[in-house]
């Protein structure tokens, strides 16, 4: 790959900001304007676009096209933005800002917000199934589903909620929980919550590379992002809650990041910085490792990888 990977990537934002554009009018065409006004302001507030890139990526180490990719990128793409807009609900994170900008409920009130969320995430399986043949469409509905499900992402939330005490849940019977047992109990949390989407993202780009014409799916491609998945999402997990403590560090001068002082559970709050550091960069490491796997194809997922452990927001 030649240039750095913006070079590379800015093409496909912009592909992906004019399909969710063309997505979003197309079938929010005869809905009521109020609803259709507060899901175009939560999708088009500025986000890196991290998920439908990782389709695009995928699908273009697979042998398929931006073009092959895109549907699922902006199904994705909405999925993550209904989880954004009810995370930051007052019975959630009660968060006032998003994406630079005033959240959802802050805007529109929170009726609208949880109806604009409710919508998005109907909205992506349309996208999938209107875009589509039958065995893709049907596939890709299955994946996102469990992506994003029970088992997955809300499955996350929830054990989220949990851990901060806010949804009750039995006490262990076995004594206290060891550094060990919260360290897995985090990367449990993490790897449901934001790692299962990141994961869908990736295998939604191998089956829309593959399409009608395969007679099942290529499980070694899936294999290969399987573990790509894996690394890359505890890596930007663990740079995330990093940022989040260094960020609150330059503003109150102590290093205690927003969601530590909330009572989340952080990496660096259980391993201290300097040990979340270099967890990152050996899973960005073993991210790089599972992207050479797909061959050349897979280069520009394993420089999204070494961006990820090195960016600074
Ligand atoms: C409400 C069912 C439900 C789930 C919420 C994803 C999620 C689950 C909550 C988001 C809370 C949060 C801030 C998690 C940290 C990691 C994360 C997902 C950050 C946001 O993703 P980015 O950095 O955001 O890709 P942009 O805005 O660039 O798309």
């Amino acid at each position: 790959m030649s240039g750095s990977i913006w070079d590379h990537l800015k093409p496909r934002q912009m592909a992906v900001e004019a399909a969710l554009r063309e997505q979003l009018a197309r079938h929010t065409a005869g809905a009521p304007p109020a609803v259709a006004e507060a899901m175009a302001y939560s999708l088009f507030a500025p986000g890196k676009r991290l998920r439908p890139l990782l389709v695009m990526l995928a699908c273009e180490a697979v042998g398929g096209s931006i073009d092959d990719a895109l549907a699922a990128g902006v199904a994705v793409e909405m999925v993550h933005t209904y989880s954004l807009v009810h995370d930051d609900l007052p019975a959630m994170d009660d968060d006032d800002l998003r994406r630079g900008l005033p959240t959802c409920h802050v805007k529109f009130g929170e009726a609208l917000a949880i109806l604009a969320g409710d919508a998005l995430l109907t909205l992506a399986f349309e996208v999938l199934a209107a875009s589509y043949g039958p065995k893709t469409a049907a596939v890709s509905c299955l994946e996102l589903s469990r992506g994003a499900g029970v088992v997955g992402m809300v499955g996350g939330q929830v054990l989220d909620l949990e851990a901060e005490g806010r949804i009750a849940v039995a006490p262990p019977k076995d004594g206290a929980a060891t550094s060990e047992d919260r360290v897995a109990g985090l990367e449990n949390i993490h790897r449901r919550k934001t790692g299962a989407l990141f994961r869908t993202a990736l295998r939604l780009g191998v089956h829309a590379a593959q399409g009608e014409r395969a007679s099942g799916a290529d499980t070694c491609a899936l294999a290969h992002v399987d573990r790509y998945a894996a690394a890359f999402g505890l890596a930007f997990q663990v740079t995330d809650d990093l940022l989040d403590v260094e960020s609150s560090a330059d503003k109150v001068g102590k290093r205690v990041g927003k969601d530590a002082a909330r009572g989340k559970l952080t990496y660096p709050g259980l391993l201290g910085a300097d040990a979340s550091r270099r967890k990152a960069q050996e899973l960005g490491q073993e991210a790089v490792t599972a992207a050479g796997a797909l061959g050349a194809g897979g280069e520009p997922l394993a420089e999204l990888a070494r961006y990820v452990v090195g960016r600074d927001r």
